[in-house]
């Protein structure tokens, strides 16, 4: 399993294939891992849209007080995600190949220490769980405290156990929050689909693509996508036509919001910018982010551009963020 993530894509046809997560317990009332305060932990990085889901329904949600949260920083080099600042070299470039983690203070704020064990690296955890484990160490890791092991590591799985496993615990209003409604699944479901395939995962599968063909047979899909969503967005409010914030958003949101700071230079996927193409869909952006603090407060680009220009060589061999654009986000 190769370090760099961009090296992972078939060597036959160049195309990108994400790996399935491979820690699928749940959080449930009654269960092996039942919902109580202070007993799980959420290892995340600002950077990630998957991780960002589950930060972004943490807070709808109301759950700050009963899942902590633990940052790593933002570039990610040969040892996956470090816990710490990763030590650099004496021109300051951080050193691909360095395993050591340092306290030294980069000037990125808001990076963590692992608080339990120390770890350095986020490899640590899921090697003190199955010291076998050959699979991929990704974030979000959502973690019990209690029996020292990882309960799930699929954003998707995890945003519904905070959507409905912690409601017993919370007050009215935030348990009367449901990001998953029986009357909008149906459109949740199809859209968990496509948007996953063409959006979500499509920017990495155009930005991963090692051959001209893998890139080109990806962007179409993408960008047919994006229009579907931005005319889906003329009459609606929230993307799954439901009354409130679902977690169709969530989803599309964590992509959307990386899409003109990041995807559009990093991952080439140029044939349209959010805030001058799609008018429906960059609206529905900026009031998810301008009016709703639980999409602002978890959206950091420092750490988004941070990670996607310095952690992946093969595409961005020199490692230069790039300055724009100005501003990240656009006013309502
Ligand atoms: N299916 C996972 C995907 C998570 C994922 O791929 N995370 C990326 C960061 S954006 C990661 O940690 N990659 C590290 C690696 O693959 O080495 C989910 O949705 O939770």
């Amino acid at each position: 399993m190769p370090a760099d993530i961009t090296a992972w894509a078939s060597k036959e046809d160049g195309q990108f294939r994400r790996q399935p997560s491979t820690f699928r317990d749940s959080i449930k009332v009654g269960g092996q891992f039942p919902p109580e305060e202070g007993r799980y932990l959420l290892y995340v990085s600002l950077a990630c849209p998957w991780a960002h889901r589950t930060l972004i329904v943490r807070k709808l949600k109301g759950l700050e007080r009963f899942i902590d949260v633990v940052t790593v920083h933002p570039v990610m080099l040969s040892q996956g995600w470090a816990l710490g600042t990763p030590k650099r070299n004496s021109d300051g470039s951080y050193d691909q190949d360095e395993k050591e983690v340092t306290d030294d203070d980069d000037g990125i704020a808001g990076v963590d220490r692992d608080p339990q064990y120390g770890a350095k690296h986020i490899r640590d955890l899921y090697f003190k769980v199955n010291p076998d484990y050959t699979g991929r160490f990704t974030v979000p890791v959502l973690w019990d405290k209690k029996t020292e092991q990882i309960v799930n590591n699929e954003s998707s799985e995890i945003i519904r156990f905070f959507n409905s496993e912690f409601n017993s615990l919370l007050d009215d209003e935030h348990a009367n929050i449901d990001l998953y409604p029986e009357s909008g699944r149906a459109e949740i479901d199809d859209q968990a689909d496509w948007v996953y395939n063409n959006v979500n995962n499509g920017v990495y599968k155009c930005g991963f693509a090692t051959t001209q063909k893998a890139y080109e047979s990806n962007m179409g899909p993408l960008f047919d996508s994006l229009e579907r969503l931005d005319k889906l967005l003329a009459d609606r409010k929230y993307v799954a036509g439901t009354d409130n914030i679902s977690e169709a958003d969530v989803r599309l949101y964590t992509t959307i919001v990386r899409f003109d700071v990041t995807y559009y230079t990093h991952f080439k996927t140029d044939l349209g910018m959010i805030r001058y193409d799609y008018p429906n869909l960059h609206r529905w952006l900026r009031e998810l982010y301008w009016q709703n603090d639980a999409f602002k407060s978890t959206t950091n680009f420092e750490h988004i551009k941070t990670h996607y220009t310095k952690s992946h060589p093969q595409i961005n061999p020199s490692r230069i963020t790039h300055l724009g654009p100005v501003p990240a986000i656009k006013p309502l």
